[in-house]
């Protein structure tokens, strides 16, 4: 490194030339691409934007000029142009930088993200107050084009266009979202007709329509008609003025010194305006340009001789047994909110085209659809991250659970996901789904309980949850749909019976549950252990007829101990009012989780095996 490893802020880079900023663009791929492949991360996409990251940083004045950078995903090459090339090893691991900005790690990370679409809110916010403080620095929010699909950008764009504040919004537009971008928008962008002719064109014409009498009229319509076909030259900025803000571009979002002096012109200018960039995800890594969702994120790289067997994701059994289901049931549809890979639904996709819908980044839309196409007797599968159902709880509520539809949530990344930290964490979900109404909760703690759940779940009438841990089942092989039972609703599993102690698990804490009780039998202890399978209803005849018997009570959780599935237990006690009962519950407190990997991060909560076996012993002595 010639020239990144001087740059402690970015002030830094002012000063550079031309050729060195070039330089400076080729260190920090060569160490995104390094550091990335080691520690896992969002490659393609911070590739993709580091010409966007310097070019920003050399026009403005970070931190009184404001960079927001939506999901936050691509802003690498930004954290090391701000302090923090000295920690870029440590990036997403434990106790380590963040993979996305963050607010309390830098003055330059000027909002805390890691949810896609927030940053023209956000920016927009930050630009009213400054306006209230006539503070006349800039507010820059950077979008992709895929974060734009979704309905809160829109929302923002309206109340922009309207205020007139002063703010930039740069569309990093790459045509892909992590899988190829969805939606009309998505095709209307890529006209990509910005050249001098097709830009003087397009003005005449506006005028020309400007200056014709209104409906009614012959020549009018004859215009409106060829306006029609004229459709194709019609600049994809078009749709930014109608939300009255000025647009320029599209520009090449690699060419550092047309980008730089576009920025230096537009930085002054005192209304919204958008400009658009045109960039390659990947850039600058030939396999990740070549496969840009394969690269989108990718894993930590395994320990060298690590021969540690294998079994099967949830997600992979999930998406498995929705196409096998799909077969025997046309009525079973499968919808995402742009999550097809991440989600399990490729195969599902490939197999049933006709039958699968991705919506785009819309967790809002994605549920409400879910909702209508229900009511015509289909039965949705809403594939969807733990973390990004937050977002559509309204949806949930109101539009799906209240009229009891038969929408099923296929619940992704429950609980603690490991390296992408707080933002992506799927803590909250048993907290935030027990309270409504009409809706059964379930949460599968092997291979085999989440084909039987999935099944139980078509089977049913009614809105369903089925929550499931990122990573590997507990088992090799897992049952077909075929072979599944359909459980009863409501009702538990007994795995252990004993008297010392009753643990109770849900989902993913159910294995090392099985394994801390195992512990617990070899040195001649009697743990009861439960499966709780049902969150919601809960087994309230096998859960007060173990606590009655046995008095000390473990309950397991990898969800917030707040309102979560433990507190659904004490409400049953209580309700119960069963007496003389110690309880103790792990789960995961009232702080938001922090990054590493699963691993580490299930054993500092204490949600491992040795965790568990611990706790209970700790309650069967003290409590002889
Ligand atoms: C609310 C929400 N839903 C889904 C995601 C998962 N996600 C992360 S990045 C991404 C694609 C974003 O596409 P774009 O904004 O075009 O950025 P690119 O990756 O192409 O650079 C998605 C769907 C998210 N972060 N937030």
């Amino acid at each position: 490194m010639t020239v990144l490893n001087k740059i402690n802020s970015p002030g830094q880079i002012k000063g550079l030339s031309l050729e060195s900023l070039d330089t400076l663009c080729s260190e920090i791929r060569k160490k995104i691409i390094e550091i990335t492949l080691e520690n896992g991360g969002h490659l393609a996409s911070s590739l993709g934007a580091v010409e966007l990251a310097i070019a920003l940083h050399y026009v403005f004045d970070s931190p009184s000029d404001k960079i927001i950078w939506d999901v936050g995903h691509q802003a690498y090459a930004h954290k090391l142009l701000t302090g923090r090339y000295e920690k870029f090893d440590t990036l997403r691991k434990f106790n380590g930088i963040s993979g996305f900005p963050h607010k309390s790690e830098s003055i330059h990370d000027a909002f805390t993200v890691g949810h896609s679409s927030t940053s023209v809110s956000a920016g927009l916010g930050i630009s009213a107050a400054k306006c209230l403080k006539h503070d006349k620095s800039n507010v820059i929010a950077v979008i992709g084009d895929g974060s734009m699909t979704a309905g809160m950008a829109y929302e923002a764009l309206n109340h922009a266009g309207d205020s007139k504040k002063r703010l930039i919004v740069i569309l990093n537009d790459n045509e892909m979202s992590i899988s190829p971008n969805v939606g009309a928008l998505s095709s209307f962008l890529s006209r990509k007709l910005s050249g001098k002719y097709f830009q003087e064109l397009r003005k005449e014409f506006g005028d020309l329509l400007k200056s014709l009498p209104k409906i009614g009229d012959d020549v009018y319509k004859i215009a409106k008609r060829s306006e029609e076909s004229f459709k194709t030259l019609i600049t994809p900025g078009m749709i930014f003025e109608a939300f009255n803000f000025d647009y320029f571009g599209p520009i090449d979002g690699h060419n550092l010194s047309h980008l730089i002096n576009i920025l230096n012109n537009i930085k002054n200018i005192n209304e919204p305006v958008l400009l658009h960039v045109s960039t390659k995800k990947g850039k600058g890594y030939k396999p990740a340009e070549a496969n840009p969702t394969k690269f989108h994120g990718v894993a930590p790289r395994s320990p060298e001789n690590s021969n540690k067997k294998t079994f099967p994701a949830y997600t992979k059994i999930f998406g498995k047994t929705l196409c096998d289901m799909a077969k025997e049931n046309d009525k079973v549809t499968a919808i995402t909110a742009a999550m097809p890979e991440g989600t399990g639904l490729s195969d599902f996709h490939k197999n049933f085209p006709e039958r699968f819908f991705d919506v785009g980044i819309a967790e809002q839309h994605a549920v409400t659809f879910a909702a209508g196409m229900s009511t015509e007797g289909f039965i949705p599968f809403v594939a969807i991250y733990s973390t990004f159902l937050q977002r559509a709880y309204d949806q949930l509520i109101h539009d799906v659970c209240l009229d009891s539809h038969h929408v099923i949530f296929a619940i992704d990344r429950g609980g603690l996901v490991g390296e992408d930290g707080p933002t992506h964490h799927g803590c909250f979900d048993l907290s935030y789904l027990r309270s409504v109404p009409n809706l059964v909760i379930m949460a599968p703690s092997s291979g085999d309980e989440l084909v039987s759940m999935l099944k139980t779940a078509e089977k049913m009438n009614g809105p369903a949850a089925i929550r499931y841990p990122r990573g590997e089942s507990a088992s090799e092989t897992f049952i077909s749909y075929k072979d599944a039972e359909v459980l009863e609703i409501g009702k538990s599993r007994l795995i252990y019976d004993g008297q010392d102690i009753f643990i109770l698990a849900a989902g993913s804490m159910v294995d090392p549950a099985a394994k801390a009780c195992h512990m617990l039998r070899k040195e001649g202890f009697s743990p009861c252990l439960v499966d709780a399978r049902f969150v919601k209803p809960l087994d309230g005849e096998m859960i007060i007829e173990k606590a009655v018997k046995i008095k000390k009570l473990l309950v397991v959780e990898e969800n917030a101990l707040k309102g979560g599935f433990s507190s659904a237990v004490c409400e049953l006690m209580a309700d119960n009012f069963v007496e003389n009962l110690y309880i103790k519950r792990i789960g995961i407190p009232d702080k938001f989780a922090v990054q590493g990997s699963q691993e580490e991060l299930r054993r500092k909560y204490g949600l491992d095996e040795n965790g568990i076996y611990w706790e209970a012993l700790k309650i069967i002595n003290e409590k002889k």
